[in-house]
């Protein structure tokens, strides 16, 4: 196979971006539009105008961070002079949020650029329970499996019995009770974090000196890689001491008691610095910024230089198997939650959280169970695991599979293909986040996808998915959406996603790993209740029926000047899914029975 060696594109630093003007009546992505750049698990977009690709797995708040470290060029004290009066309605971190399920609302008599779910469920199926139950499975960083919005959507193996050390199902696996754990080894324990690709590459190619053009190249790539993550590492640590530095003259001017938004919001003095940190700090509130978030960035920088971007860290042995043998099936272990599983337990609760119990949120589908596939730790899926999830997926009764993850190299990508068109032929649905570089798939690496390395063709029970938002109609597409008119079929809402995460707790997200699961639940959702569908036809449905924007005019994402570019430029169907039209289209495709 050939690997390019081509780091990924880099994009020049982009302008500071400034608020958009707030428009009455329409919902504001508070987002500023920027270059951003994520791999492994699509969770958030991150602006990172100094290393677009090192910047991965973080909360979305470092977008702001950065961006308004750049506005402000310096940090503190100078930077107490160079400060812009806060917008008025940066007073609360949650004042310009849309509705918490506003992605489920309805463009029409919601005024949100929704899925119409809840206008489905109220129109098209009070009164009728799913036809059967479908299996989704989500491959990911793991799952909170006995999460209180989501223990009852769980798949679990009628076939296996837990905790006996036997494959009572012959499958296999273990004890794999409510799916497997490929980065986990025998004796319980978990990979975390691993290298990116480019680095597992240049490791396995170093040995040989002097070193090849394309081993130079991986080389090349890791070394500004590093020096860039060292970089974004001082510039974490200097936005923390400007953010201790205004919140402690803020705390001296109001004397005893906490400082709150409302309360600086309320501060009227002749003082210029304190007036001066009074909007600094009101902007931070702004974009989401608290200790705790610039604490978070700072760990996770340094992670990335102690582990994704050191080739002398590798922690494979940790799961036991022979990795040169990218055939082996079997390793791993039957504990599906992991070290980490914010993301995928988010990801699970977008599809799935039970609807209507009083608790949390609601998911896009009933009559759903979610088979928990651990593949993606912090760093870079291995196609070997990608694959064998995927084998895993189709063997053991899943009719959809979420994978809201991707790298940019695959070196293995020939066994995940044979993976691949294996599932694609047992008609399995595989719906794929698109990923959150702003960039053009057309001319970007992003692995997995559809197209087969070895022989041509492509999956057919494919879906890729762009990532739209709410907000003024020109932000219609997420600011850190990959895109494509030929390689992404539709957009499905991304932005400010409130769903489940670990220890019972729930938050709001943003990425295309988000949307990816929203297309997953509109489909799941169909078969539930069409099982005379296939999953060719489900896919078509989804595509034919999402909600067409194509004329619409928007900032194409990653753009420097906010140039505008019709929606229906950024993906096949130019489309938004919708379950309200999948449902009726459904209907008539059935032959209008039921
Ligand atoms: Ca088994
Ligand atoms: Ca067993
Ligand atoms: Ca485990
Ligand atoms: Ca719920």
């Amino acid at each position: 196979m050939t690997i390019d060696p081509r780091p990924v594109a880099r994009r020049p630093p982009y302008p500071v971006p400034r608020p958009p003007p707030f428009i009455p009546g329409e919902y504001r992505n508070r987002r500023p539009a920027g270059n951003l750049r994520a791999g492994a698990v699509y969770r958030g977009a991150f602006v990172n105008p100094i290393n677009p690709e090192a910047l991965l797995m973080k909360p979305n708040r470092l977008s702001g961070v950065l961006a308004l470290a750049l506005a402000l060029a310096a940090p503190a004290p100078a930077v107490l002079a160079q400060t812009t009066p806060a917008p008025a309605d940066a007073t609360s971190a949650n004042s310009l949020e849309p509705p918490v399920n506003w992605w489920l609302l309805d463009a029409g008599t919601d005024r949100v650029r929704g899925i119409s779910a809840e206008r489905a469920y109220r129109e098209l199926l009070a009164g009728r329970p799913p036809k059967r139950q479908v299996v989704v499975a989500i491959i990911d960083s793991g799952i909170e499996i006995d999460h209180p919005d989501l223990k009852d959507v769980i798949w679990t193996n009628p076939r296996e019995t837990a905790g006996n050390g036997r494959d009572d199902d012959g499958n296999g696996y273990v004890d794999d009770v409510h799916g497997w754990d490929f980065i986990g080894g025998r004796d319980g324990r978990d990979v975390t974090v691993d290298n990116y690709e480019s680095v597992r590459l240049y490791r396995a190619c170093r040995a040989q000196q002097p070193l090849t053009a394309e081993c130079q190249g991986y080389k090349t790539s890791l070394d500004k890689d590093r020096a860039e993550a060292a970089e974004t590492l001082e510039l974490i640590r200097q936005y923390g001491q400007a953010f201790q530095q205004v919140t402690s003259i803020l705390q001296m001017h109001l004397g005893s008691g906490d400082l709150t938004p409302a309360k600086a919001q309320a501060i009227s003095t002749m003082r210029q610095d304190v007036m001066q940190a009074r909007d600094l700090y009101l902007q931070l509130v702004g974009a989401g910024i608290t200790k705790d978030v610039l604490d978070q960035e700072l760990k996770s920088t340094q992670n990335k230089l102690q582990y994704g971007l050191n080739p002398e860290f590798d922690p494979r042995g940790i799961v036991g198997d022979n990795y040169a043998d990218p055939n082996e099936r079997g390793y791993g272990n039957g504990e599906v939650e992991g070290p980490d599983a914010d993301h995928g337990t988010h990801v699970a609760g977008i599809v799935g959280a039970v609807r209507g119990n009083g608790i949390g949120v609601d998911g896009v589908a009933t009559g759903v169970r979610i088979m928990v596939l651990r593949v993606v730790p912090d760093g870079d899926e291995r196609d070997k695991d990608v694959a064998n999830a995927i084998r895993y997926a189709a063997d053991n009764g899943a009719q959809v599979i979420n994978m809201s993850f991707g790298k940019a190299f695959s070196p293995q990508k020939d066994v995940v293909d044979a993976a691949v068109k294996y599932a694609d032929s047992k008609g399995v649905l595989m719906v794929h986040a698109a990923g959150n570089g702003a960039a053009n798939l057309d001319t970007e690496g992003n692995f997995p996808n559809k197209y087969y390395r070895t022989g041509g063709g492509a999956a057919t029970n494919w879906i890729e998915v762009g990532a739209s938002s709410f907000g003024a109609a020109d932000s219609l597409a997420a600011s850190f959406s990959n895109y494509s008119a030929t390689k992404v079929d539709l957009f499905a809402p991304g932005v400010s996603i409130q769903s489940t995460i670990p220890n019972g707790g729930y938050t709001r997200h943003e990425g295309t790993s988000m949307a990816a699961p929203v297309v997953t639940g509109v489909a799941a959702l169909v078969m539930a209740h069409y099982p005379e569908l296939s999953a060719t036809q489900v896919k078509e449905i989804l595509l034919q029926s999402a909600t067409r924007y194509a004329d619409q005019s928007v900032v194409r994402p990653g753009a420097q000047q906010g140039e505008r570019i019709p929606f229906g430029q950024l993906s096949a169907t130019g489309g938004i899914v919708n379950v309200y039209e999948a449902l009726r289209l459904a209907q008539q495709r059935a032959g209008g029975r039921n």
